[in-house]
């Protein structure tokens, strides 16, 4: 396969910094973007084709909510091997839709994704076996998380599972900042400049949200989800798997 396009998006002086958006512009660096960005992201992908392939259960659903180009989609694709299982991918951004489509239509495997152009607070999971949140709850306003969650615990089965991936704070200041500093020093080592990485950082300001992986427990226990616990976790990149 090609390499994918590389994200200098950043790589210039802005006048400005305008509000990150999931756009044309991101959509056409984006697998480059996330691989260089997102500590352990290809190890989260492939644990999401495991989990699914253990979780997914016959005539169920299983859902990638804020699907992106189908990374996730597509790990599920391949390890799932429950019989009449459908998956259902959703993303707000129609630049994301569009591309996502044309990545599975070159994939030959089997079931076929239904491909929604949505709002993941829209969106009411039925009869599912697995839901995947990769990195997407985290652009949702903190205060629409809980009804989020709340209807992804009611559309799933009993012993249904939600993979949740969140960049995450630190109550502790000091623990915060150094995180966040080992994040900085990653996307270095990726090729990124101080500019690109603090030009991001102010565009990603008010859009993406983190919180602390106890606020996200919490919220898990109280919409429903009888185990919930971190599997994954490089600095402040962390993923939760919560078991109704
Ligand atoms: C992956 N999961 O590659 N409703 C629907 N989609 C949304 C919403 C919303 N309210 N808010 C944001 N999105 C992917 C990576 S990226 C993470 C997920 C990142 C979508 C948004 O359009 C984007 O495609 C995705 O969530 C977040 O495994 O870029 O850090």
């Amino acid at each position: 396969m090609a390499d994918p396009t590389p994200d200098k998006l950043y790589a210039d002086p802005l006048a400005q910094v305008s509000r990150f958006a999931f756009d044309q512009k991101v959509v056409d660096v984006f697998p480059d973007m996330i691989k260089r960005s997102v500590p352990g992201y290809a190890t989260i992908i492939n644990m999401i084709g495991d989990l699914a392939e253990r979780y997914a259960r016959a005539d169920s659903r299983c859902y990638d909510l804020g699907c992106s180009l189908g990374a996730a989609t597509l790990a599920m694709r391949h390890r799932i091997h429950a019989a009449n299982c459908d998956l259902v991918a959703v993303d707000n951004s129609p630049a994301m839709i569009e591309r996502c489509r044309q990545v599975l239509a070159a994939d030959s495997a089997e079931p076929e994704v239904e491909l929604i152009c949505a709002d993941i607070q829209q969106v009411r999971p039925e009869r599912a076996s697995v839901v995947v949140l990769n990195f997407t709850l985290q652009f949702v306003a903190p205060a629409e998380r809980q009804a989020v969650l709340e209807s992804i615990a009611e559309g799933l089965l009993p012993g249904g599972v939600l993979i949740l991936s969140e960049k995450v704070a630190f109550e502790d200041k000091l623990h915060d900042d150094l995180m966040i500093e080992l994040h900085h020093n990653f996307k270095r080592a990726n090729g990124y400049s101080d500019l690109e990485i603090a030009q991001k950082r102010s565009a990603l300001e008010q859009v993406l949200i983190p919180e602390t992986l106890g606020t996200h427990r919490d919220r898990l226990r109280q919409a429903g989800f009888t185990s919930v616990d971190v599997w994954f976790q490089c600095f402040n990149f962390a993923s939760l798997i919560a078991i109704k």
